[in-house]
């Protein structure tokens, strides 16, 4: 009997969150236990980013059964093999046409929703395996760290590092499933990674080979890591944010023991509940002891203060939905973050605590972590890709000399297709580069765009980036994304990113000459994504 009304009031519990529909769920196909499995892992690790975990929507579209059931099986199957003109990609060289009718059926039925991940199961989780004091005192390699990128191997679960000198694989190290993102200490000597399965890895550089000294699993789903940058504080403590359950966690910089876990439920820029505000990206303030936090589905940004752990502060600033990702202006006082569901860029003045802006721009900015540039005619500027326009919006970002433009969108450059995901420059170079690796076109997907920002009038040259990595034909788009300079500021650095069994490449363009430089080919070199340069990501260098 108690059994029954534990089950019934837990219905209900759930019936009240808009998590369980009796009505919706009778409607929807039957699948075994054995399909359900299989879909729920496929929707995990290629829907659940988008959509949701609880399929409430946020880049991609509300999947809970109210819409799905009303657009059918055949019209599903559809959508999920050929995408749609929204932004949603294609699914037909990643999926089977089996499992795509899977993802179809279990889409139409109601979203489980996963446990929650507190102390308990992250103390279980955490494991030191090197303990500092028994860690090198100096590096035992002859690498230089500077020049050392940390490229996503996102299929594997692996992060290679990559010594840019050389260009050859310095270390494959195993890390969570389908590493999101690396950032790196105050110090340069560790490596910070993030599986999309809640994994974070601490990588020390200072041993021959690269070496996993601590892991801590933060949740079940996740994106984004970043550590302590404030003086008095460099590689004391790191936080990690997940995107389920919705939270962030405060670890010990050089064990990743967690010390504190922060909810980020509650109530959205409109004062609605929302059950699932995943952490998007986080940075850290280098002049004083913050994070900016920010939570996607509530569009609220928290600054929050470490320097009192057990009393943490956090400063609450309203903005706009979905917030995404983001990167300091060039005096990394301002930070601007794309709330790429309101078209919008927000930008947060980190010295007074409030909100500076609103920018309204085409639709959906995707910036990474944008680009710093001084515009010939505007002044100092922060540029973003779109994933929904084929353009690159310049925003001016000095509100003192140049008072007319700051916060402004002042040009927009025309992008050579829609799908963008990352601009890139370096205080070093006079090229701006953007990709376009989501555009449905193959030959869109596989090119970037050069801008010469002495000359902005002037068309930029398109490059097929792909083609010069010389692979051999594939089903698989040979998509070219995420720029990243080499310390010097004289390389940039692209993935090929192809299929899990198809032969994938790093390009390595010349920056002045814009000629191909070296293609760094290797059978290990599997769905290579991000990249990120040591020296630059220490010091948010772009
Ligand atoms: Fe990302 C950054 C989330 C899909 C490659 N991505 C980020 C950040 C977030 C995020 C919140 C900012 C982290 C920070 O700065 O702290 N990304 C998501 C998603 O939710 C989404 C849309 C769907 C998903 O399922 O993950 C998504 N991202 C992708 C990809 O498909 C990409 C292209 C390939 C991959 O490896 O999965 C991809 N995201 C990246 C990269 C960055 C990133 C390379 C870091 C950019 C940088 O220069 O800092």
């Amino acid at each position: 009997m108690k059994k029954l009304y534990r089950a019934a009031s837990s219905v209900l519990a759930l019936a009240v969150a808009g998590i369980f529909n009796p009505a919706a769920a009778a409607d929807a196909p039957a699948l075994t236990a054995e399909q359900k499995a299989t879909a729920s892992k496929i929707y995990f690790e290629r829907c659940a980013g988008c959509h949701g975990i609880l399929r409430k929507g946020a880049t991609g579209k509300n999947l809970e059964p109210a819409n799905t059931l009303k657009l059918g099986q055949n019209r599903l199957e559809k959508i999920i093999a050929y995408g749609t003109e929204g932004g949603m990609v294609n699914f037909d060289d990643i999926l089977t046409t089996d499992e795509i009718s899977l993802m179809a059926k279990y889409i139409q039925a109601t979203p489980d929703a996963p446990p929650e991940w507190g102390m308990k199961e992250m103390m279980d989780s955490w494991k030191l395996v090197v303990k500092p004091e028994d860690r090198p005192k100096k590096p035992m390699n002859k690498i230089n760290l500077k020049n050392v990128f940390s490229v996503t191997l996102r299929d594997t679960g692996e992060v290679a590092l990559i010594d840019g000198d050389t260009k050859q694989i310095w270390g494959i190290v195993k890390t969570g499933y389908a590493v999101h993102i690396s950032r790196v200490s105050k110090s340069g000597r560790y490596v910070y990674v993030i599986g999309r399965d809640g994994k974070v890895d601490l990588i020390d550089m200072w041993f021959e080979k690269p070496t996993i000294v601590a892991t801590l699993k933060v949740g079940i789903e996740a994106r984004s890591v970043e550590v302590s940058k404030a003086k008095g504080y460099e590689d004391k403590y790191a936080i990690a944010g997940s995107y389920w359950p919705p939270q962030y966690v405060v670890t010990e910089g050089d064990t990743l023991k967690p010390l504190k876990i922060m909810s980020t439920r509650g109530m959205t820029v409109d004062g609605e509940y929302h059950p699932e505000p995943r952490v998007a990206s986080i940075v850290a303030t280098e002049g004083k002891p913050e994070w900016v936090v920010n939570v996607k589905e509530t569009g609220m940004i928290k600054l929050v203060d470490y320097s009192d752990i057990k009393n943490l502060r956090e400063t609450t600033i309203e903005s706009a939905k979905f917030l995404h990702d983001g990167g300091w202006d060039s005096t990394k006082r301002y930070f601007l973050v794309a709330a790429n569901a309101s078209d919008k860029v927000a930008v947060v003045d980190t010295k007074t605590g409030k909100l500076a802006a609103l920018v309204n721009t085409k639709p959906k900015p995707h910036p990474g972590r944008g680009a710093n540039f001084k515009h010939p005619t505007f002044g100092p500027v922060w540029a973003t890709s779109h994933l929904g326009s084929d353009v690159i919006t310049l925003i001016g970002t000095d509100p003192v000399k140049h008072p007319k433009n700051a916060w402004k969108v002042v040009a927009e450059l025309k992008n050579h297709g829609s799908g963008s995901l990352f601009v890139k420059t370096h205080p070093k170079s006079s090229n701006l580069w953007a990709d376009a690796p989501l555009n449905p076109e193959p030959e869109v997907a596989e090119s970037v765009s050069v801008y010469d920002l002495k000359n902005l009038s002037k068309a930029p040259e398109v490059i097929n980036i792909a083609k010069l990595a010389g692979l051999p034909e594939t089903k698989a788009v040979k998509r070219t994304v995420h720029a990243e300079y080499n310390a010097a500021g004289d390389e940039v650095w692209f993935s090929i990113w192809a299929g899990k069994t198809d032969p994938s490449a790093i390009v390595v363009m010349d920056d002045k000459t814009r000629k191909l430089k070296h293609v760094i080919k290797d059978p290990k070199l599997i769905t290579p994504t991000g990249k990120f340069n040591i020296l630059n990501t220490q010091h948010d260098i772009y």
